[in-house]
């Protein structure tokens, strides 16, 4: 059996998806994806010019062997944007792989742990009242686990992952006005005054049985973290996310003898190198690495196992910027994973989108069901495809008021 072609697709709608299709001289194709957010056409572009040349001709296979070809080849070790070339086209083979033994990926496994994967939706507000809002939203809609973020008061702008006052149930995703980045401003201090009385007031309204997560989103110091991992430990959070931005890794460890809160951390991780030391150092309780990021599903599964080892549960990155491709690759993992935690959930669900990656994974009262279809259980809609292109967007840059830039 060989690969006989590939092709790559940047686009999609208030998107730039990137998705693999990788085709077989037996009619068998598998998708992958390597969007990886305000960089897409670079993962597009290694996969171009580079990996498809030498993937065609391949037995499909052999997506280990694929894999450590790819990945010792380069020479240059790991970096988000081979990871993500990488991660598409292992995808796409175990893709293949589990359409040849006509079967959902997840059997490959193991088969299945649970019927349905616990996810979080993301809860925000202008101000607390909104946030309030928000969140009751979600309860209504089934949802058992929400991440919550807030406007700070006195703050200049509003803050990771808030909206415009009544904007709440807009979706946070690229700002696609430019390729300039706006710019936001952040102060620990009135951050530190506020967030954790606005944790215990939305425990006291919405009661125990609410799972609250929190995303600091890299701001604090390590210090910092610590005193406001130990002033919120009452609420009894779910998570505490990315309370620092964990280049330091050691700097965790403070933290730790600080407070029990849980701790997420690895959404930027594209690697178990960059995580290795968490894990096993036990610094950390879930681990937030993506499908698409972490160089694929043969990639993460090595994280997965690893992390177990050490009682930390997963709770892959799932922000709207990822493509159904990468939540199903997560669902599968999920489906089977002894060590399963939680996955955020923002990406299926729009018309336009289930249009472009038609599939039977859904949502039933907070939990992701996966699909029982061959494979990923994901389809792709070339004729859809051709009416999206490539539209250049950034992520905000985040200053002090001072002028100092601090981490987004
Ligand atoms: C985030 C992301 O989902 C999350 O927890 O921290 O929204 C993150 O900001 C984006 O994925 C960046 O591309
Ligand atoms: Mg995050």
């Amino acid at each position: 059996m060989k690969i006989i072609d590939a092709k790559v697709f940047v686009g999609g709608p208030g998107k730039n998806y990137v998705t693999l299709k990788v085709m077989t001289d037996q009619g068998v194709y598998g998708l992958g994806d390597a969007t990886l957010n305000n960089r897409e056409t670079l993962p597009a572009a290694y996969l171009k010019d580079y990996l498809i040349p030498n993937l065609i001709g391949r037995d499909p296979r052999n997506s280990e062997d694929i894999w450590q070809y790819f990945y010792r080849g380069a020479y240059f070790r790991r970096g988000p944007i081979a990871m993500a070339a990488f991660g598409a086209i292992d995808m796409a083979l175990w893709d293949i792989k589990a359409k040849l033994a006509g079967m959902p990926l997840y059997q490959l496994f193991g088969g299945k742990s649970r019927e349905g994967a616990l996810v979080y939706a993301h809860a925000n507000g202008a101000d607390l009242e909104d946030l309030m809002d928000s969140i009751a939203s979600y309860q209504e809609q089934g949802y058992k686990a929400v991440r919550v973020q807030c406007g700070i008061p006195g703050m200049p702008t509003a803050g990771y992952g808030v909206a415009d006052k009544g904007q709440a149930d807009k979706q946070f995703i690229t700002d696609f006005s430019g390729i300039r980045p706006k710019e936001e401003i952040w102060d620990a201090d009135r951050y530190m005054r506020f967030m954790p009385d606005a944790l215990s007031q939305i425990r006291e309204r919405f009661g125990a049985e609410l799972k609250i997560l929190h995303d600091v989103h890299h701001r604090l110091l390590p210090r910092e973290a610590a005193e406001f991992a130990k002033s919120v430990e009452h609420v009894g959070l779910f998570w505490l996310e990315d309370p620092t931005p964990a280049d330091d890794q050691d700097a965790l460890k403070f933290l730790r003898q600080h407070s029990t809160v849980p701790i997420a951390i690895g959404e930027v991780f594209n690697s178990i190198w960059d995580c290795k030391q968490l894990i096993e150092n036990e610094l950390i309780d879930f681990i937030r690495v993506a499908v698409t990021y972490a160089g694929g599903i043969t990639h993460v599964k090595r994280i997965v196992d690893l992390a177990a080892l050490h009682h930390v549960r997963t709770g892959f990155h799932g922000a709207p910027s990822h493509s159904p491709l990468c939540m199903a690759a997560q669902a599968h993992l999920n489906a089977w994973a002894p060590n399963f935690g939680i996955q955020e959930y923002l990406t299926l669900g729009t018309a336009e989108c289930d249009a472009l990656f038609p599939s039977n994974h859904r949502m039933e009262q907070g939990m992701m069901m996966v699909s029982d279809e061959p494979g990923l259980g994901v389809d792709f809609d070339e004729a859809e495809a051709s009416r999206y292109s490539y539209k250049p967007g950034s992520h905000p840059v985040v200053r002090l008021e001072d002028g100092t830039l601090w981490n987004y």
